[in-house]
């Protein structure tokens, strides 16, 4: 990599295709990469990636996409960032890892210190430090267990938590997280969630739902924790009805039931609120985090409860590169960023831009079923027209035309229909609005 290609904000900002896509140079990579990587990774749109900064992507070929993905909701502070590229520099400069376990370090301090200030709630909290989201939440489960000495872990459909053998006995979908790979780790109970265009019900019914199920078929006082995302990710983005997650909260408290709220995808500024548990003033026991933390690195953190944080045995949990310094220098830049930027408010003004125009569009084409989200994540759930039958063709259709057209959207949901748009928060209004353009034209042409 030549040290003059700078990415990041000096990157201009203007979406440009000028090849088919992918192009020819990124063909060609293709040809190397299927030489060599495993078949079992694929990649969304295969072009590959030479520099990207605010809310574009610029490949190989010099075709500049706008980014309505961030990376699955990681680059919220915008790729290559000022603050954690110099943090990282910085950092990398100094020392690159004694391990925290070994020979510990300030910055691993001033992290949990800031998940302390930032997270749900002003009780005594500890945190620890991972490196993915998924081992986050494997850890949550471990000290729900150890704290609670009970075994049964309560997940609701839809739910995504992440790709290690734990983690995917939680995560809802088959295909592709699941399919062969078991068996799953035991005690993993599946409830129903709260799924408004779908089942129609208030948060109460739905609670009460979830609540009879735990109660009937796994017995509260075998439950140690309730794992759920506050808005479902992976699962199509959705918004639980008001109440719903606040009754199962007050549900758990009161069976001496763990609430951990998994913001790995909606933490950090991403919904409009610091974390989501927020917009319903939910005080989670324990959060798992990731994604947004570090600003494109690798970082992770479990933040809870003092009592129960502190409640596990000396070395009982950690890991070789958990909290690496590199990756918490990000996670510096990156939470400095969203707080000095004020980057809640950057999202709560995406969604003012998103909500109302892509509301517009379902007046006008009804295979758009259902707009939801909040603050800049946002979907779109494509159906049948005029019903709720999830369409995942067309929705298909609607992506590729887009990649096409130099606009990088992905999909979700559990039956593949749903559009989801996760801007990086530093997108201009120009960017964005030319992204809904196009996309509104790709929903044209399959209309
Ligand atoms: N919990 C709520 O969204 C990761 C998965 C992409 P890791 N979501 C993106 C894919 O296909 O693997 C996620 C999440 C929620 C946990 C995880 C897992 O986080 O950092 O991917 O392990």
């Amino acid at each position: 990599m030549s040290s003059k290609v700078v990415g990041g904000p000096t990157l201009e900002q203007k979406r440009r295709i000028v090849t088919a896509i992918p192009g020819p140079k990124s063909v060609e990579m293709q040809k190397r990469r299927v030489e060599v990587v495993s078949a079992g990774v694929s990649s969304t749109l295969p072009v590959y990636v030479k520099r990207a900064g605010g809310g574009i992507i610029e490949d190989i070929d010099g075709n500049s996409f706008i980014d309505l993905a961030s990376g699955i909701a990681v680059t919220t502070v915008g790729n290559s960032n000022p603050r954690v590229v110099a943090n990282v520099q910085e950092a990398v400069e100094q020392f690159t890892h004694t391990c925290f376990m070994i020979a510990p370090y300030e910055s691993y301090v001033q992290v949990c210190e800031a998940l302390s200030r930032l997270t749900p709630g002003k009780h005594a909290k500890r945190s620890a430090l991972f490196n993915s989201g998924a081992e986050a939440l494997e850890n949550a489960v471990k000290i729900a267990r150890y704290f609670t000495k009970r075994d049964a872990v309560v997940v609701v459909e839809h739910g995504y938590h992440g790709r290690t053998n734990l983690t995917m006995a939680m995560t809802a979908k088959n295909m592709p997280y699941k399919k062969g790979f078991g068996p799953f780790a035991p005690e993993i109970y599946r409830v129903p969630t709260s799924y408004p265009f779908h089942d129609g019900l208030t948060g109460a019914e739905a609670a009460a739902n979830a609540i009879s199920r735990i109660e009937k078929e796994v017995g509260p006082d075998q439950v140690a924790a309730i794992v759920i995302e506050p808005i479902q990710g992976e699962g199509g983005f959705i918004v639980p009805a008001p109440g719903f997650l606040s009754a199962l909260a007050k549900w758990a408290k009161e069976n001496g039931v763990l609430f951990i709220a998994d913001e790995v995808q909606t933490g950090f500024a991403r919904t409009g609120s610091m974390f989501a548990s927020d917009h319903e003033q939910i005080v989670p026991d324990l959060i798992t985090m990731a994604k947004g933390m570090g600003g494109g690195l690798p970082v992770a953190a479990v933040t809870g409860r003092a009592d129960v944080m502190d409640s596990i045995h000396a070395g009982g949990l950690g890991g070789t590169y958990g909290g690496n310094p590199i990756a918490l220098a990000g996670a510096l830049g990156a939470i400095e960023t969203i707080e000095k930027d004020n980057l809640v408010e950057a999202a709560k003004h995406i969604e003012s831009i998103m909500i109302p125009r892509l509301k517009n569009m379902a007046k006008q084409h009804q295979l758009i079923g259902d707009v939801r989200g909040r603050g800049a994540m946002v979907a779109i759930e494509i159906v049948k027209p005029g019903t709720t039958t999830p369409d995942p063709e067309t929705t298909t259709k609607i992506v590729k035309s887009c990649h096409a057209e130099g606009v990088l959207v992905l999909t979700a949901g559990t039956y593949g229909n749903v559009l989801r748009f996760l801007p990086p928060l530093v997108i201009s209004d120009e960017l964005l609005n030319e992204g809904l353009d196009v996309l509104e034209k790709a929903i044209v042409s399959v209309s």
